[in-house]
C-alpha cells in the first residue's frame, strides 16, 4: 500500500524528503540515504532563501545526517517533527529541509526540545534571519535577568485578580504594524497547563486566500490596509508598548520563497482599510477573519512541556486560548525571525 504524506508519519533525509513534500507523491519506495557524520557546522552560515520567488529547489552541499519523522497534525496546516535535538548545530542540508517543511506546514513543532537553553533558541531562529529584541519594547520592563533580551519571556500566566495578565486572544499576525513584520516566530514550551487548556490556534491563511468567495476576492485582491498600535493604545489595555508604528501592507501577501499567496490580516494590528471609512473597515476586517477562522481551515496546538513551535506569519494567524486559571502557569521562550517588507505578486485581480 503507497503511503501519502498528508496520511501518515515519513522518515525524512536529504534530498528525497523534499521531493516527497513538494509532490506528496508515494514514498513506499524511497528510503533514506546513508548517514554521514554530524558535521560541526555553525547555523549562523546559512543564507535565507527569502529574497527569492523562484520555486526551484536548491541541491545541498551534503546530505542530512539525522533521519526524524514529519507528521501531519491536520489537513489543512501544521506538522511535528520527532527525533531532532535542536541543541545541536544544523547543516545546510539540514536547514535546507527544514525551510522545505515551514514552507508547506506553516506551523512546524518540533517535540521534545527540553534542553533547549534561550542561546540554542537563538542560534536555532538565527538560520532563517536576525532575532531581534522585540521593536516596540514590549514586556522590556518584565524581563527577566539572565536571559537574553531578544529571547521574550511570555509568562502570560493567568493572575488571580487579572492584572498583569497578557492576553494574546485575538487573531492576528506578529507586529505587522511594522515595516518589516517578523517572518517566523518561534515559541518554547518552558511551562504549561495540562494539554488541552492555554491551547495556541493557527488558521492557514493561504487557504483562506483560496477558498475566498470570487466577490471578496475581487474586492481585496488590490486593497491596503493600515496596520498600527491603536489597538494597543487604550485603556486597560494590557501590552506596553514604548512606542508606535504605523505602515501599509498589501491585503494579499505572496509568499518570497514558494510564491503562494495569502490573505494578509490581523485583527490587533489593522486600523483601516484604505479607501474605505472606519465602519466599513471593521466590517471587512471581520468578515475576512470569519472566512479565515473557519473550524476547518484552524489548527488547535495543545501544548506539552519541550514544544517548539515554529509558525510563518507571512502566511499565518494565531490566537492564544485565554482558558486556564490561576495557579495554572504558563511560561513560553518567545524569539523571532526578521521578515522582509510584504509585497504582492498577483498576477491580475482575483488570481491565486
Ligand atoms: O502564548 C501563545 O500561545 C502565543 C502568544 C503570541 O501571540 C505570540 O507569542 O506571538
Ligand atoms: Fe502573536
Amino acid at each position: 500500500m503507497s503511503t501519502r504524506l498528508s496520511q501518515t508519519s515519513l522518515q525524512v533525509c536529504g534530498q528525497i524528503s523534499r521531493r516527497v513534500l513538494r509532490s506528496g507523491i508515494s514514498v513506499e519506495s524511497l528510503s533514506c540515504r546513508t548517514a554521514s557524520p554530524l558535521q560541526n557546522r555553525s547555523i549562523f552560515q546559512h543564507k535565507s532563501k527569502m529574497s527569492t520567488l523562484s520555486l526551484n529547489e536548491t541541491v545541498p552541499a551534503e546530505p542530512s545526517h539525522v533521519a526524524y519523522q514529519v507528521t501531519p497534525l491536520g489537513p489543512v496546516l501544521a506538522a511535528e517533527i520527532v527525533g531532532l535535538d535542536l541543541t545541536q548545530p544544523m547543516s545546510d542540508s539540514l536547514f535546507n529541509e527544514l525551510d522545505d517543511i515551514i514552507g508547506e506546514h506553516l506551523v512546524v513543532c518540533f517535540r521534545g526540545q527540553h534542553a533547549l537553553s534561550p542561546e540554542n533558541q537563538i542560534r536555532f531562529t538565527e538560520a532563517w534571519g536576525p532575532a531581534e529584541p522585540h521593536p516596540l519594547g514590549s514586556r522590556v520592563d518584565s524581563h527577566p535577568a539572565g536571559i537574553p533580551r531578544n529571547v521574550m519571556v511570555v509568562q502570560n500566566t493567568m493572575k488571580k485578580n487579572k492584572i498583569g495578565t497578557v492576553r494574546n486572544d485575538i487573531w492576528h499576525t506578529d507586529l505587522s504594524c511594522m515595516e518589516r513584520p517578523v517572518g517566523l516566530s518561534v515559541l518554547h514550551a518552558k511551562e504549561v497547563p495540562p494539554p488541552g487548556w492555554g491551547d495556541t490556534m493557527f488558521a492557514n491563511m493561504q487557504a483562506a486566500w483560496q477558498t475566498l468567495p470570487p466577490m471578496l476576492r475581487q474586492k481585496v485582491a488590490w486593497m491596503n490596509a493600515v496596520h498600527d498600535t491603536s489597538h494597543f493604545e487604550g485603556a486597560n489595555r494590557k501590552e506596553n508598548f514604548t512606542r508606535s508604528a504605523s505602515n501599509v501592507h498589501p491585503v494579499v501577501r505572496t509568499h518570497p520563497k514558494t510564491g503562494r499567496h495569502a490573505l494578509y490580516i490581523s485583527g490587533n494590528f489593522i486600523s483601516q482599510f484604505e479607501g474605505l471609512t472606519k465602519d466599513d473597515s471593521a466590517h471587512l476586517l471581520q468578515q475576512l477573519i470569519d472566512h479565515a477562522t473557519a473550524p476547518e481551515n484552524v489548527y488547535r496546538h495543545r501544548w506539552h512541556p519541550g514544544d517548539l513551535v515554529v509558525w510563518d506569519n507571512r502566511a499565518t494567524m494565531h490566537y492564544a486560548v485565554f482558558d486556564y486559571l490561576p495557579g495554572q502557569p504558563r511560561t513560553m521562550h518567545r524569539t523571532t525571525a526578521a521578515g522582509e517588507r510584504p509585497f504582492r505578486r498577483l498576477a491580475e485581480a482575483g488570481a491565486t
